[in-house]
Order: structure tokens, then sequence, then C-alpha cells
């Protein structure tokens, strides 16, 4: 889709400010096209270089983070928060730990969080943070003496009112565990508040783990629903086996599908009777080990090495995994093979013409900002929980992620319709959100 006129030279300028950040600016570039209706029918949304600042983060910080490994030998790991945009709460998002990462992906992340969460409609900004640490092959020990380091740096720019971060790619409980306990020992203070996705023990929250991959199902649920489908009798095929796939499995198949395979990032298992989550769940979580020992442990699956996951067929596609998973290759091969749905549970892991493919072939598309909201969303639950110091069941909470999850869906449809793009979620979702931070950003001045 062609970017509005009056956001042309916006995205000129987002280019030349930010040289060699690709998925910053696909991720901008995505958002820019879908808000020209809005641009059009409101030309206030253009208005006061609101795009502009918009696209310019808050505050972008960057830090050493210097640590020991087992053996002695010191490393340096470069960190990063990316404090995009404050004008709806404290900045609000993850922290990733992957080699793979640099200033580019966060603010990719940063970018994406700032509209997801907006469309959650709680009272948070957006920013992420993390680190190109590779967690992979590091000892416990390891692990907690990065997230201490790490910390000792960060602690000065969070705050339960300023930004709080949380878990994404490498970083579960166990990482938040160490940061919570750096941050509490070095500032002296117990709040909760500061950091989402906390153990239940010390100030978590009931369904947080589960939140991202449930609210995908969720949502997946309402896009059927919406084609006067359900799940019942639909295979599914879901990318990655960590946090947000181990619980996207599990929802689908309390919702009446079948997932028959996922992966990670040296292969996949195919298990046409149903992937067993106890089993993965115990090979992920507790083994902390790679997907082809799922294959070696479970009695019906078998282990495919190398291949994309996206070649095994399939109803429904949930990649659960990370950015620009899905090209044209593979949304070609998933369209020959009948698949009518697709939902990003992991952020923007379609590529800009995997989504074009799927549009034109009608197949149902959910963008990550709206499909993975429930994993933030829950985060904000909690931090109405620790504001309150209260504790709230797994079925209460269970349900109010449900309910996020129907009106984030009924908000992307209704926004698509409005602008004359019926079942246009990606419009739905960008207009929807871009409309919500722009208005609350007009009315705070100029800052
Ligand atoms: P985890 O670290 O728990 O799991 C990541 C999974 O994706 C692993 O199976 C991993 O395989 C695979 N993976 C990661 N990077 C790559 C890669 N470059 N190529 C192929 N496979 C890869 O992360 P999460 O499940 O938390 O996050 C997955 C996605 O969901 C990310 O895009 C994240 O941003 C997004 N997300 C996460 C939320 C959360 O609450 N955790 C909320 C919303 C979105 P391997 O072990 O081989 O690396
Ligand atoms: O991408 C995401 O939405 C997350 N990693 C979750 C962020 C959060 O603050 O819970």
């Amino acid at each position: 889709m062609p970017i509005h006129e009056r956001l042309e030279s916006v995205y000129a300028e987002v280019l030349a400010r930010n040289p060699g950040e690709t998925e910053f600016h696909q991720a901008v570039r995505e958002v820019l096209e879908s808000i020209g209706p809005a641009v059009g029918k409101h030309p206030q949304y253009a208005d006061a270089k609101i795009v502009s600042r918009i696209c310019e983060p808050e505050r972008q910080i960057i830090f050493r983070v210097p640590w020991e490994d087992d053996s002695g030998e010191i490393h340096i790991n470069r960190g990063f928060r990316m404090e995009f945009n404050s004008a709806l709460g404290p900045y609000k998002g993850g922290l990733r730990f992957h080699p793979s990462v640099y200033l580019g992906i966060i603010k990719f992340l940063g970018f994406e969080q700032v509209f997801k969460n907006a469309l959650t409609g709680l009272p948070i900004g957006g920013g992420k943070g993390g680190s190109d640490f590779d967690p992979k092959g590091k000892s416990d020990r390891e692990i907690m003496r990065f997230c201490q380091s790490f910390m000792t740096e960060l602690h000065r720019h969070i705050g339960e009112y300023t930004d709080v971060p949380a878990g994404d790619t490498g970083v579960g409980s166990r990482e938040i565990g160490y940061l919570f306990g750096q941050y509490k020992r070095i500032t002296n203070r117990y709040e909760s508040g500061v950091l989402t996705g906390k153990g239940l023990i010390y100030g978590g929250a009931r369904v947080r783990t589960e939140a991202t991959g449930y609210g995908t199902a969720f949502f997946v649920n309402e896009m059927l629903a919406a084609r006067g489908d359900s799940f019942a009798g639909k295979t599914v095929v879901v990318s990655g086996s960590g946090n947000v796939a181990i619980y996207a499995i599990e929802k689908v198949h309390q919702l009446g599908g079948r997932v028959v395979a996922c992966s990670d990032s040296s292969g996949y298992v195919v298990d046409e009777k149903g992937i067993d989550v106890k089993l993965l769940r115990e090979v992920k979580e507790n083994r902390r080990e790679r997907i082809s020992v799922y294959a070696d442990l479970a009695k019906h699956a078998r282990y495919v090495k190398g291949q994309q996951v996206w070649e095994v067929p399939c109803d429904i596609a949930m990649p659960c995994a990370t950015q620009n998973e899905i090209t044209g290759k593979e949304a070609e091969q998933l369209i020959r093979n009948g698949c009518k749905v697709v939902a990003e549970g992991a952020n923007m892991p379609t590529t800009p013409e995997a989504v074009r493919l799927f549009q034109e072939a009608g197949v149902a598309f959910g963008p990550g900002k709206a499909a993975n909201a429930g994993g933030v969303a829950t985060s904000a639950l909690e931090m109405q929980q620790n504001a309150s110091r209260d504790s709230w069941s797994f079925e209460y909470t269970e349900d109010r992620l449900e309910d996020i999850m129907r009106d984030i869906h009924t908000r992307c449809i209704e926004t698509a319709e409005e602008y004359g793009m019926p079942g246009n979620y990606v419009a739905g979702a960008n207009i929807a959100a871009y409309t919500r931070v722009a208005d609350a950003m007009l009315a705070l001045g100029l800052i």
C-alpha cells in the first residue's frame, strides 16, 4: 500500500535518522501505510508533527554490561532500553536476550509496543529493552551474574511510575527473579510494580505466564467466530516452542483445535495426534532442552531437522518464534496447503510481502500488535494487583484476559469497517492504536 502523501516525508526522515535499522523501517512503514485513511478523514492526525514525534523514541538508553563466566573469563555485552512513548502511561514492554539484538530490533519492538499497548485500552505507554547476550548454554550462575550486571545499570532508568520491563525472548521467570532481586537490593525498595512476569511467591500475577499464548488463541477464536467458524476439527501449526508457543498450543487444544507441529531454530516436530503439552513443558521448561528431545520422548512424533515448520499442512498458522519467519515463500506454501487463518503470537513474524499475499488470497490475518497483546495486557493487570496489594484468582484473571482479547478484536473489526476496509485487521489495529496515542499526545501539548 502506498504511504499517504502527507506522510512520505516522515518516512524519508525515519530512514535518514535511523540508518541500517531495517526492522524498525519495516515496522514504521506498515503503520504509516495503514494510517493514511485516518489522516485523510481527520487531517489533525498529521498536524503538529505528531507523526514524526510518534516515530522518534522519547529516550534511548544504551549501556555496557560486563560479566564473568564460570571459568573467570570476562565478557562485555551491550544493554538497551528504548523508552518510546509515555503518552498513555509508564513505558511498558519486555526485555529480549538474544545474540541478534541490536538497536534496530529494540527500536522496532519498542515502536510496535506503543501501539499494542494502546490497543489493550489499559494505561500503559510503550518501551522495550534487552541485550545481545546469548543465554543458550549458559549455567544458572552465569545467567544470574549477567542479570545482576544488567540491572546494576538499568535500575536508574526504571520504576513503577516510569518504566516497567518484563520478559520476552530469552527472558522468563528465572531471569525476572534475578533482575527483581538485584533491583530490590540496589534500591532498598520492595517495589513490586517495577517489573512484571514475576514469580507468584514475590508479587507475580496468575495467568501472566500463559497470557500471551492464551491471548493469541482467544484472538484466533474471535477471528474464526467472525467467519462463522470455530476451532473444532481444525489443524494448527505453531512455530517456536518457547513461552508464547507452549501456551498457545495449550489453549488451542482446550478450544477444540489440534496443534500438529511446533519448532525451534534447529528444526521442527510433527505429532499428528496433537502436541503433548505436558511433555513439551517438561522438555522446554524443566530440562531446557531442544525440541528434538520432544521427538525422542514422544510416542508418535518425528523430528525434521533444518526445515521450516510452515511446510506442514494446516488450517491455521500461529507464528510464535521471531520476526520475519514467514516470508513470501512460506506464505505461498501455506496458502497452497489450504491455510485460512494466520495470527501472530510473535512480534512481526510475517514480512510485508507475506502479509500482502495472505490478504490477496482471502486468508484472515491477525497482526501481532492485536493478536499477542494478551501478554502485556496481563502485565498491566499484574501492575494493578501490585498497586492494590491484591492477588486475583486464575479464573478471574483469565476471564479478564479473554474479555480484553475480545475487545481488541472488536476494535480492529469496527475500525477497519469505519475506514472502508472490512476484515483488514492490520488497518483496523494500526488506525485504532495510532489515533488513541495521537489523541493523548495532542492533549498533552508539545512534548
Ligand atoms: P522464548 O525465548 O520463550 O522462545 C522463543 C522461541 O522462538 C524458541 O523456540 C526459539 O528457538 C524460537 N526462536 C527465537 N529466535 C529465533 C530465530 N531467530 N529463529 C528461529 N527461531 C527462533 O520467547 P517467547 O516465546 O517469549 O517469544 C517469542 C516471540 O513472541 C517473540 O517474537 C516475542 O517478542 C513475542 N512475544 C512475547 C511475549 C511474552 O510475553 N513473552 C509477548 C508478546 C510477544 P531457539 O530456542 O532455537 O532459539
Ligand atoms: O512483546 C510483548 O508484548 C512482550 N514481550 C510483553 C511485554 C510486557 O510488558 O509484558
